[in-house]
C-alpha cells in the first residue's frame, strides 16, 4: 500500500538572537504532530529552519561588526542544536541563504509577474524592523511616551523609498471566498475570525521590495531592490518540497497540510501566502494553525525583564521529554500558556514520575522478581476486571488520543492518556499483585501480564509526546520495533502478544526520575 503524504512546516525563525523556550514550543508541538503522523503511516515531510534575510538581521550583524551572512550561519547552528537537542524529527532544516531557496524565490517573483501582479512605485509609509512589516497609519497604536507603535507594540519608522508591489487589493474577494469555503483553513476560530476582520476592512497593496540595503533576494532583472523578507521567508515552504519545477517530490508533498505558526504572524500566513500562491497559481496549504505564546510566571519574554528562558538549559535541567510533556500538556494548543520551573516539577512529577513511570516500574520489577521475567501468554481466562482494563480502558485511550492528536488537540489527546494511566493504577491497587503472590499466584501472572500489555499499550500511544523514554522502555519490555505503530496495535490480540516470544525481562531501571527544584528557588 503506497503511504499517504503529509507535510508539516514550522515557521523559519530570525536568527538574530539565540532561541527561546517559545521557538522551543513551536518545534516541540510540530514534532509532536509530525511523530504521530507517521505513527499512522503516512509519508511525513517535516520542514523547518531559519529566515536569515530582512532589516532585523542586517542591522544585529551591523551591531555586531559582522557580515550578515556570518551572523546567519552562527546563529542558525544554535537553532539547529536546540531542535536537535530536543530530538525534533525534522527532514530539511533550511537557512533561507541556501542557493536554492534563492532560485524558488526568483521563480515566485516571476510568477507573480507573469501574472500581471507586480508594479514599480514610490513606498511612503511605516515599518516596523522588528515585525518586519508595513502598517497603514490607522493600524497604529500610541506609546506610553506618545510615540506611534505597531499594533504588536514595536517601534515603527517612516520609510520612503522606491519599491516593488504586489496586487494584494486584487485578492480581497478571491480570499474571502478561500476562507468562506475551506472553514478550516484558519485556525483555531478566534484567529480566523480576526483574519477575516482584517480583510473584509480592505487590503492594499503590498511593498514587495526594498532599495536601502541589499541583505535579501535579489529581485529578478531588478538591480538594487532585494525581495521584502516575508516574500522569501514564505516560499521556504515551497523550496523544501522542490519548486521550482514539476518535481515528483513537489507534486507529493504539495499543498502543505499544516503551517504551525505562532499568533502573531497569521496575517502573514493566511493572508499575504494565499495571495502570492493564488497569483503564482500554485495551490494553497490545507491548514494555517496559530499556536499561542508562552509566558513566564504569566509574563512577557523580554530581555529586559531577564525572563528570556534557554530551552535547552531546560532541557538539561528537566529531561527533553519532561520538557516536552510539560509543555505539550500545560497549554491548550491555540491558547496562549504560562510556564515556571515549578510548574515543571509539579506536572512532571504528577503525571511522569508518579503515575506513568511508577505504574511501569513497580509492574515491570514484579514481574522480574516474582515471574523469572515471563508473561503468562495463554492459558488464563481473563476476568471481567481484565477486559474492563484492556478493551474498555486502553482500547478507548488509543481512540481518543488518536481522534484528538488527528485535530491538533494536543493537551486533550495527553488528558485521555492520562485517564488511562489512572485507571492502570487504580486496577494494580485492586488486583494487588503483592497479596496474589502467596494466594493465588497464577491469577497474580495474570494480572501482571495484563498490566503488562496495558503499559505496553500505553507506551505505544504516547510515542510522539515522550520519544526518548517510551523508547527505553519499549525497549526494556522486549517491544520489537515493528510493534511499536499505531495500526501493529490495532491488529494485535491482547494477553502476551506484545512481547518477543523469547523475551525474558530483567530488572528495569526507572524512567522518570522525581524532579527537585533547585534548593535556592524551593
Ligand atoms: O516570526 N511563545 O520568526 P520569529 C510561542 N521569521 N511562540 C513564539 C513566541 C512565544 N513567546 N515567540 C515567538 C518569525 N514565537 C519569522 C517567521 S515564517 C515564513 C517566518 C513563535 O523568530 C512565532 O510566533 O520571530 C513564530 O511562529 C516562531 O516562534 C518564530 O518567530
Amino acid at each position: 500500500m503506497t503511504q499517504q503524504p503529509f507535510y508539516i512546516t514550522t515557521a523559519i525563525s530570525y536568527p538574530n538572537g539565540r532561541p527561546h523556550i517559545g521557538h522551543a514550543y513551536e518545534a516541540i508541538a510540530t514534532d509532536a504532530i509530525a511523530r504521530f503522523q507517521r505513527l499512522m503511516g503516512r509519508d511525513v515531510f517535516f520542514m523547518t529552519g531559519t529566515d536569515v534575510h530582512g532589516l532585523k538581521m542586517a542591522q544585529t550583524a551591523r551591531d555586531r561588526d559582522i557580515e550578515p551572512g556570518a551572523l546567519a550561519d552562527e546563529m542558525s547552528a544554535y537553532f539547529k542544536e536546540m531542535d536537535d537537542v530536543l530530538n525534533v524529527s525534522y527532514d530539511r532544516f533550511i537557512q533561507t541563504s541556501e542557493p536554492d531557496h534563492h532560485a524558488a524565490s526568483q521563480a515566485i517573483w516571476k510568477a507573480l509577474e507573469a501574472n500581471g501582479d507586480l508594479y514599480l512605485d514610490r513606498y511612503e509609509g511605516w515599518y516596523s524592523v522588528r515585525d518586519e512589516a508595513f502598517y497603514d497609519e490607522k493600524e497604529l497604536v500610541e506609546g506610553e511616551g506618545g510615540e506611534k507603535l505597531s499594533p504588536q507594540g514595536t517601534p515603527v519608522t517612516w520609510t520612503a523609498e522606491e519599491s516593488w508591489f504586489f496586487r494584494l487589493s486584487k485578492y480581497q474577494e478571491p480570499l474571502l471566498k478561500h476562507y468562506a469555503a475551506n472553514p478550516d483553513f484558519i485556525r483555531p476560530e478566534s484567529r480566523r475570525n480576526e483574519v477575516l476582520r482584517f480583510v473584509e476592512g480592505g487590503l492594499s497593496d503590498l511593498s514587495v521590495s526594498r532599495t536601502s540595503f541589499d541583505w535579501g533576494v535579489k529581485v529578478p532583472d531588478s538591480e538594487g531592490h532585494v525581495m521584502y523578507v516575508w516574500l522569501d521567508a514564505l516560499t521556504n515552504y515551497l523550496t523544501g518540497v522542490g519548486y521550482p519545477g514539476d518535481t515528483a517530490e513537489f507534486r507529493k508533498y504539495w499543498p502543505a497540510d499544516y503551517h504551525i505558526i505562532g499568533k502573531d504572524i497569521v496575517r502573514f500566513h493566511a493572508v499575504y501566502w494565499p495571495a502570492f500562491l493564488m497569483s503564482a497559481n500554485i495551490a494553497l496549504p490545507k491548514q494555517v494553525f496559530g499556536h499561542g505564546f508562552l509566558l513566564n510566571r504569566g509574563e512577557k519574554m523580554s530581555k529586559s525583564l531577564g525572563n528570556v528562558v534557554d530551552p535547552i538549559a531546560y532541557a538539561e535541567r528537566f529531561g527533553v521529554d519532561q520538557l516536552r510533556y510539560f509543555l505539550l500538556s500545560e497549554v491548550t494548543f491555540g491558547n496562549d500558556g504560562s510556564y515556571s520551573e515549578e510548574a515543571i516539577v509539579t506536572r512532571c512529577n504528577a503525571d511522569l514520575a508518579n503515575s506513568f513511570g511508577n505504574l511501569a516500574q513497580r509492574t515491570l520489577s514484579f514481574i522480574a522478581k516474582n515471574c523469572e521475567g515471563r508473561l503468562v501468554a495463554e492459558g488464563f481466562e481473563p476476568t471481567e476486571d481484565d477486559v474492563k482494563l484492556l478493551n474498555g480502558v486502553v482500547d478507548a485511550c488509543s481512540v481518543q488520543f488518536e481522534r484528538h492528536m488527528g485535530q491538533l488537540e494536543i493537551s486533550a489527546a495527553i488528558e485521555s492518556w492520562m485517564r488511562a494511566v489512572f485507571a492502570c493504577n487504580q486496577y494494580i491497587d485492586a488486583q494487588a499483585p503483592w497479596t496474589l503472590r502467596k494466594t493465588d499466584p497464577a491469577r497474580m501472572a495474570a494480572v501482571l501480564a495484563v498490566l503488562y500489555e496495558a503499559i505496553g499499550n500505553l507506551a505505544i500511544a504516547i510515542q510522539p509526546i515522550l520519544p526518548a523514554a517510551t523508547a527505553r522502555l519499549l525497549d526494556q519490555m522486549g517491544v520489537p520495533e515493528a510493534a511499536r505503530t499505531y495500526e501493529a496495535v490495532r491488529k494485535r490480540e491482547w494477553y502476551g502478544a506484545l512481547a518477543a516470544s523469547d523475551f525474558t525481562l530483567a530488572p528495569p531501571s526507572p524512567i522518570f526520575p522525581r524532579l527537585e527544584l533547585p534548593a535556592e528557588e524551593s
